[in-house]
């Protein structure tokens, strides 16, 4: 009876307001942030079921719209494992956020709690972690998201504070391994992690191309600062934080960031001509997203763009380096360690990536867009790196290799053998594993790795960006009446329906030398995307229109 009170009184605390309609798509719900607090509460009382279904493993709520501008805000739950919410909950999360009003919101968590089975109830049966980016809105969705999971008993919410994305996956994580997990833990980590790595460069190899200094575009959001409070202990980097976050320099994500250095190719605010030569990182509003970019020349704003794509190219290599170094140096004694390696990568991937990635070797897979399914897949692996075009990635380790590789070292230095080229590259690969975030893409993380191993390979920004070069692509959005008349099948790679969209696309792409175009909805903005890459800029762009105009 007190459940049932409690439920009904914060409904009505949060009306949903009429003509609203949530879906949690691609990243949990967004919309202005204004008139996200019943959406956000909801959340809460979900968040809070979904811990007590996992007898109380903690479960975390992170209020944030990511690279979307500073007036939206939306929320997304993490799983115990630092992971998405698992999908199958989705449609409850859809049903309880669009519940009308209290009734029908009390009638549909009851029936869930039945059909799930979840005992509510008892006394410290939930404990759900909140963490929100530098939006104005996010104090107030923070305290809507504090009340939803108060109406569910026995649940604890804890408030982590101001944080990015990465950095609340990884406390939920941790904390549900019994590893501390607060925040200077995590910087911890981080820093030794990267200490690690330098410490394991090999003196006077390679190419001596790498320079100290780096320019960090911080979207004016929650990364910069973060990146500020560390940057003094990463002693063999010279960082130069812009746009980081302080008050009066910039408006979040406008005119900067990883999105808008993906999608324009020029130069964010706070950057001109004159930093031409330097390398620069760029981070999205909420710090899960990463790009490079150098300044093409002084005289237009225009850069050279190291996308997400090319970021797993530089991880896969230094990788599949190490696991060479453990396996094949010639001493027949050495039990090899077999290792699954895979690939990652959805249908934005830029082809030539693709290309690339294969003509090393490597297995690449396809999944739909969202990390949600890319980080599933790539924990089918040893070692499953994955990244989004526009920067969103990590590696994960399987715990199983995780052993092997401490196997490998503890038995190489029980004969003192630690000054071998396999001892360092288990070593290598270990300090990799510590630094990189295993729950989640993390801007922070992922930025420390690739300068680690540019340092270690002593390469330059061009160095690194000459790996390949992309395909010239263009995107489009395209307004239509009913977006999810589009189905897509393979990967997002195909329409199923409506069936005749998928002749004309192919017919199209028929056209062009090297064409290749699809079509999809969005899962987080009321559009059609459609993307076309082809030989030239040219034609890339006019595949991209002539398809579009069958869209519409
Ligand atoms: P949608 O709107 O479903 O395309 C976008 C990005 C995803 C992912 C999500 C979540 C593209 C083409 N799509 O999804 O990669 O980052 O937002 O933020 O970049
Ligand atoms: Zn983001």
């Amino acid at each position: 009876q007190e459940q049932r009170r409690r439920l009904l009184a914060v409904a009505t605390r949060f009306p949903l307001p009429s003509g609203c309609r949530f879906s949690y798509g691609t990243a949990g719900f967004r919309a202005d942030g204004a008139t996200m607090a019943p959406a956000v509460c909801r959340a809460g009382i979900l968040a809070a079921l979904r811990s007590v279904k996992l007898a109380g493993a903690a479960v975390g709520i992170v209020i944030t719209a990511s690279h979307n501008p500073v007036a939206d805000n939306g929320v997304k739950i993490a799983d115990p494992d630092g992971g998405m919410m698992a999908q199958h909950w989705e449609p409850f999360a859809d049903a309880l956020a669009n519940a009308p009003d209290p009734d029908a919101l009390l009638h549909l968590v009851l029936q869930f709690v039945k059909d799930e089975s979840i005992p509510l109830g008892g006394q410290d049966t939930a404990q759900v972690l909140l963490g929100r980016d530098t939006r104005p809105t996010g104090g107030y969705l923070l305290d809507a998201a504090l009340q939803g999971i108060n109406a569910i008993i026995g649940a604890r919410a804890i408030d982590m504070g101001i944080l990015t994305t990465p950095q609340l996956h990884w406390m939920v994580r941790s904390k549900n391994k019994g590893i501390k997990a607060s925040e200077s833990d995590y910087f911890t980590q981080l820093i030794d992690s990267f200490r690690r790595m330098l410490e394991l460069v090999p003196k006077g190899k390679g190419g001596d191309e790498f320079t100290k200094k780096l320019f960090v575009d911080g979207a004016n959001g929650i990364g910069g600062l973060k990146l500020e409070q560390i940057k003094a202990e990463l002693s063999d980097l010279d960082v130069i934080v812009r746009n980081s976050g302080k008050e009066g320099e910039g408006i979040l994500n406008h005119m900067c960031g990883a999105d808008f250095v993906q999608k324009e190719r020029v130069t964010p605010h706070g950057f001109s001509p004159e930093d031409v030569g330097v390398r620069c990182a760029s981070l999205d509003g909420d710090a899960d997203r990463l790009v490079y970019f150098h300044v093409s020349s002084a005289s237009d704003n225009r850069v050279d763009l190291v996308d997400g794509d090319k970021i797993l190219s530089l991880f896969a290599l230094f990788i599949r380096e190490q696991l060479d170094f453990i396996n094949n140096n010639g001493d027949q004694a050495n039990k090899p360690l077999p290792a699954r390696l895979g690939i990652v990568q959805t249908a934005y991937a830029n082809g030539a990536s693709t290309q690339f990635l294969k003509s090393l070797g490597l297995e690449v897979v396809f999944t739909p867009t969202g990390v949600k399914y890319l980080h599933r897949k790539a924990l089918e692996y040893d070692i499953g790196i994955y990244f989004e075009a526009n920067g969103h990635g990590t590696v994960v380790f399987s715990e199983d290799f995780i052993s092997q590789l401490e196997a490998v070292s503890n038995e190489l230095s029980s004969h003192a053998d630690t000054g071998s080229a396999r001892y360092h590259a288990a070593m290598r690969l270990l300090a990799a594993s510590q630094l990189i975030n295993q729950a989640v893409g993390d801007a922070l993380s992922g930025l420390l790795l690739v300068e680690a191993i540019l340092l270690y390979k002593g390469w330059s920004f061009q160095n690194w960006c000459g790996l390949y070069s992309d395909l010239p692509s263009r995107q489009l959005k395209v307004k239509v009446m009913d977006r999810s008349a589009i189905v897509t099948t393979n990967a997002e790679t195909k329409v199923s329906q409506p069936t005749a969209l998928q002749e004309l696309i192919d017919m199209e792409t028929a056209n062009y030398a090297q064409g290749r175009c699809f079509v999809r909805p969005s899962g987080t903005e009321d559009v059609v995307r459609v993307y076309a890459e082809a030989s030239t800029q040219v034609e890339a762009d006019s595949l991209a229109k002539s398809v579009a105009h069958h869209v519409e």
